[in-house]
């Protein structure tokens, strides 16, 4: 996949990549962590690439084992914003192994490979997994409002995408049938991350409760940090549509964050628009959520936790094009039924080391 965003230089922001490494390894949790991203071993550097077909390549990022703070740091309902029921207390929790991960969302052109060569078939192609009124399709926005488009897929969102952007409408079993897939092409394992493993790498030693401060609004009052630095947020218009009738309307959007007029992007970007976070990760916030493997709920586990034993949920993670910054906490879960699917949905694949 081609690059297209500038790594180095300062046109993006104040920190070229490598003081972006000076900073994790300033960050974390003592020398261990730099002897072990850049230390030998099965793959011995901090990014990797899989071959999934021909041209089709599964480009991943090494996160190292570690500690580090789950969960909210502050449970302040006005620094959470208003998504803090779903939220869970800051507890220490230990990654014991190392792991590679997405250095992007699967994107459109990754997914088709999978289809070409399985002949797969989505949920919302065969309807064999009905949810909520859909039998077959997808929950998608149509001029800003939410509709159930019983014709919509990942082939066709409600919305134009190109193979580099984010592959969405999926279902939490069809994102794990994917990740088969990509194990069975690479001969590794590979799977969907946990949410404990998927908060550590999208959190990437960051510690406070956004990656650019405390409050959803320092996402604009901090000039280092322009709106488009981060992620693919949502519009407070979507097009030509003023006050939308979205997830949140454009008239709480502006009371949240007051001077946003916008990414320029109505729903996803293609994969790698926006800076990446100190561990490399594109779009670990906005753009898709991303699935994780775990039944939403507490495990008290401090090593490798895996969510409950069962449930009706699961957790997802990291907002979407179509959630304010509020809800771009690393820390923040969405709990969703697996069988559901929406244009907002996507995967990121975790490989084990
Ligand atoms: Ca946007
Ligand atoms: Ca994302």
């Amino acid at each position: 996949m081609a690059k297209r965003f500038k790594i180095l230089g300062t046109r993006h922001g104040p920190f070229p990549f490598h003081i972006h490494r000076a900073f994790l390894c300033l960050a974390a949790t003592g020398a261990s962590m730099i002897s072990l991203v850049y230390s030998s071993g099965p793959i011995d550097e901090p990014e990797v690439a899989l071959e999934l077909g021909p041209g089709i390549r599964l480009e991943l990022v090494r996160i190292p084992a570690g500690e580090f703070s789950m969960g909210e740091t502050d449970w302040s309902r006005e620094l959470i914003g208003l998504f803090a029921p779903h939220d869970l207390r800051a507890r220490n929790v230990r990654i014991s192994r190392a792991f590679l991960i997405g250095k992007y969302e699967v994107t459109v052109g990754q997914f088709r490979k999978f289809i070409e060569t399985t002949r797969y078939q989505t949920d919302a192609e065969t309807g064999r997994r009905p949810w909520k009124e859909l039998e077959k399709g997808c929950y998608t926005l149509v001029r800003g409002v939410w509709e159930s488009k019983q014709d919509a897929s990942w082939r066709n969102p409600g919305f134009q995408q190109t193979d580099d952007h984010p592959v969405t409408c999926l279902s939490w079993f069809d994102a794990v049938e994917f990740c088969n897939w990509v194990g069975r092409q690479t001969k590794r394992v590979c799977r969907l991350p946990t949410e404990a493993e998927l908060e550590y790498a999208q959190r990437a030693t960051i510690p406070t409760l956004y990656y650019w401060g405390k409050k959803p609004a320092d996402y604009v009052r901090d000039p280092r940090f322009p709106i488009g630095y981060w992620a693919n947020v949502a519009e407070s218009r979507m097009g030509d549509i003023a006050d939308s009738d979205l997830f949140l309307s454009g008239t709480e959007m502006r009371s949240l964050i007051p001077e946003q007029r916008g990414d320029g992007h109505d729903y996803t970007a293609r994969v790698g628009s926006f800076y990446p976070n100190p561990f490399g990760l594109f779009d670990a916030v906005g753009n898709v959520w991303e699935y994780t493997l775990d039944w939403a709920g507490e495990d008290p586990a401090r090593v490798d936790p895996r969510g409950s034993n069962e449930g009706r949920t699961r957790g997802m993670r990291g907002g979407s094009w179509l959630n304010s910054p509020d809800a771009y906490r690393p820390s923040y879960r969405a709990e969703i039924e697996p069988e559901g699917r929406t244009s907002t949905r996507g995967i990121r694949v975790l490989v084990e080391m």
